[in-house]
């Protein structure tokens, strides 16, 4: 009998004990709050297929807005299939290793500008040449276009996603530029094309990418930059740079690209979501920037009084005749690679001119 009890008592103990250390393992699961799976990201849990998509500049600026806008796109037309993570502000990849550090797959998508690879982008660099475009919105849908007839080259690794420009360069200065003749020995920041027109204009162009630029200014190792105007607010250069000329002159063109292995395991239907974006994208951005620009220019006027000049019409005349040397140095150098350099430029003038009708009225 003894022994029975004995039995017993050990058998209620192990029941107990085990009955302890089942407790811990259900608790958190009966005490989760039902604000912590609220809180967790529907995408994570339906997403099969998580992308990195690298930008150079801070998260505020053109780039990277159109890249979240690309992502909740993409998320929201595969229904949660498709997760983005996106690395703004050179965190994954910078303004110069965009191209290749895609290309070898360090990233799946990449956002790159164009003119800080001279000579890498032969053909769609001809949106840097000086023909006068208003604004971002035509220049960036002649840009898509242009890529998708010719297929350049350049981007026979990649698969492309999408192409724009910035809105026309203007001048921001520290020092007011009123005429052609202030732009003398001017140390100016640009990149690419817009670097070479200074040059021609007389300035002293000082090339590197847009993320380098506050510190140069701060430092006064330029006194103000060219290029477009919704950077007064996004990078606050409109607290140093209180002169704006307006010359709307070149635009930068960008790309977004993605690694063609990434690219190739895409489900079918995947890709056609990716495809049906690529134009919308561009218009998107075009359209997103110009609007920008304006909500930039009446914001720094508001908060730190701006004030704007404008280059008489004799001087713009003067201006355009000098940088149309452009045309023909671009027409050599890609003509040199094998771009069919008539064509493309009888093709951007036309589609500037349609585009125009439609955007520009
Ligand atoms: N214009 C090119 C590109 C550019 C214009 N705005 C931004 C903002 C962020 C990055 C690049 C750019 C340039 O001046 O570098």
């Amino acid at each position: 009998m003894r022994t029975i009890i004995r039995l017993l008592a050990v058998a209620c103990m192990a029941m107990a004990l085990f009955a302890c250390s089942e407790e811990p393992a259900k608790q958190p699961e009966a005490a989760k709050p039902l604000t912590e799976k609220a809180a967790a990201p529907a995408k994570a849990e339906t997403a099969t297929i998580t992308l990195s998509y690298a930008n150079f500049p801070p998260a505020i600026t053109f780039p990277c807005v159109q890249m979240e806008r690309w992502k909740e796109e993409v998320q929201k037309r595969t229904g949660g299939k498709v997760a983005i993570e996106t690395y703004p502000g050179g965190t994954l990849l910078g303004a110069k290793n965009m191209f290749t550090g895609v290309v070898q797959g360090q990233a799946d998508i990449g956002c790159l500008c164009m003119s800080y690879q001279p000579g890498v982008f032969p053909l769609t660099t001809a949106l840097e040449v000086p023909v006068g475009f208003s604004s971002s919105t035509v220049a960036s849908l002649v840009l898509w276009d242009l890529y998708e007839k010719y297929r350049p080259a350049a981007f026979k690794d990649v698969k492309v996603l999408a192409m724009f420009t910035t809105a026309p360069s203007n001048i921001m200065s520290r020092v007011p530029v009123k005429t052609l003749a202030d732009l003398k020995g001017l140390e100016l920041r640009a990149s690419g094309g817009a670097s070479q027109a200074l040059k021609i204009l007389g300035a002293t162009p000082v090339s590197m990418p847009m993320p380098d630029t506050p510190e140069a200014l701060q430092k006064g190792v330029v006194k103000g930059l060219f290029t477009s105007l919704e950077v007064l607010k996004d990078f606050n250069f409109a607290e140093l740079c209180r002169f704006e000329t307006v010359t709307n002159l070149q635009v930068y063109p960008f790309a977004v690209v993605m690694n063609r292995q990434a690219w190739d395991k895409l489900p079918a239907d995947v890709k056609a979501v990716f495809d049906e974006l690529c134009r919308e994208q561009s218009l998107w951005t075009g359209q997103y920037m110009d609007g920008h620009v304006q909500e930039s220019l009446a914001w720094s006027k508001e908060k730190y009084g701006i004030e704007v000049y404008h280059l008489s019409d004799a001087e713009m005349t003067e201006a355009r005749a000098k940088l149309a040397v452009m045309i023909d140095q671009w027409k050599e150098k890609a003509q040199a690679v094998g771009v069919p350099v008539d064509d493309v430029l009888a093709d951007l003038l036309a589609l500037k001119a349609k585009y125009e009708e439609t955007y520009d009225k």
